[in-house]
């Protein structure tokens, strides 16, 4: 078998380029544009890419490209299009587990963030207007004792579930918005007495903090659309660490513009990298650049997984991590 070629297309931290330098050739590639990504997967110099999510993997390029596999340095896989690549032979795996407490961690600090004004308070800090305290000054939404409406009950809406509790928080979910499934006992394990499964419409209305873990799908795309944000409590916290387009980023501009919630917390966003400029000017907006599992220990795990899901993929192996659609 001659050497495995690989294609990272972002530098990836230990273990991840030992892992791959142990196994063949690694090329890193990084800030390749569409066309480059592209003339690279169909040259034929490749066998596997490392790859971003921000990477775009359709069917018309599927159908040219000659590697064997995709390894996404992500749990998320909407940006390559795993039936398509099924066809071409294309194996495809993800980075599942290792990032779920990370992402939890920024759920709640997104929450916390938003319903306790934490930039408009630093803001207020560093402009030096902190003259004193006042009773009235940057009062938030209270947290303890609040319901959480988590849409999408699965790894990641499990661990936030978790900690919510701790919180002292109400929990609410519903498993597969916007078309619901009912969840039994068994999946929901050790939360099965704390948490009560509620219809997408009843999961919009009730929820303080409405928290998004779905994957992005059609069904998906705007879940989060002008008629649930118009829907929301007038003193609701809409929290996305998800993919960006579940929500329609101008009607939520538009709802804490005009106060239909209080507050979003968002760590990804429709248009990634660009945000909506007015969102930017929003102080009720509290924003991140999609740092979801950007912990040490975390990244490490991610880049050993994708790293030995590419080794398999190059070998022809079956990869430890495939997605699971
Ligand atoms: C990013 C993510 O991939 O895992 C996902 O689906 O969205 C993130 O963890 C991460 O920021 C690495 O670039």
């Amino acid at each position: 078998m001659s050497t495995p070629r690989f294609l990272v297309t972002q530098e990836i931290p230990e273990p991840g380029p030992s892992i791959l330098r142990e196994a063949g050739e690694v090329d890193v590639r990084h800030g390749m544009s569409a066309a480059e990504l592209e003339g690279a997967v169909t040259s034929g110099d490749y066998d596997v890419v490392l790859a971003q999510v921000s990477d775009r993997f359709d069917a018309p390029l599927l159908a040219r490209a000659r590697i064997r596999g995709i390894a996404n340095y992500a749990v998320g896989y909407n940006n390559v299009d795993v039936p398509a690549a099924a066809e071409h032979g294309i194996a495809v795996g993800n980075t599942p587990d290792v990032l779920d407490d990370a992402t939890a961690n920024i759920a709640m600090l997104l929450f916390l963030g938003a319903a306790r004004r934490a930039h408009e308070a630093s803001e207020y800090l560093r402009g030096g207007h902190f003259t004193g305290l006042r009773p009235d000054l940057l009062v938030g939404q209270d947290v303890t004792g609040a319901t959480l409406g988590i849409a999408g009950m699965g790894r990641i809406g499990k661990a936030v579930a978790r900690r919510a509790l701790g919180f002292g928080m109400r929990v609410l979910f519903t498993q597969r918005p916007p078309h619901d499934r009912e969840v039994t006992r068994e999946e929901l394990g050790d939360l099965a007495d704390h948490v009560t499964q509620l219809p997408w419409d009843e999961l919009v209305r009730e929820s303080d903090y409405l928290s998004l873990h779905v994957p992005l799908t059609e069904s998906t795309t705007h879940l989060v659309d002008a008629d649930v944000l118009h829907r929301m409590k007038s003193t609701a916290v809409l929290v996305n660490t998800a993919r960006g387009p579940v929500v329609d980023e101008k009607a939520l501009v538009r709802a804490l513009r005009d106060g239909e919630i209080f507050a979003a917390g968002l760590d990804v966003f429709e248009n990634e990298p660009a945000v909506e400029p007015e969102l930017l000017e929003l102080p009720n907006a509290f924003l991140l650049p999609h740092v979801g599992s950007a912990e040490a220990g975390t990244r490490a795990g991610m880049a050993r997984m994708a790293a030995e899901n590419a080794v398999a993929m190059a070998r022809g192996e079956q990869p430890p991590y495939p997605v699971q659609p």
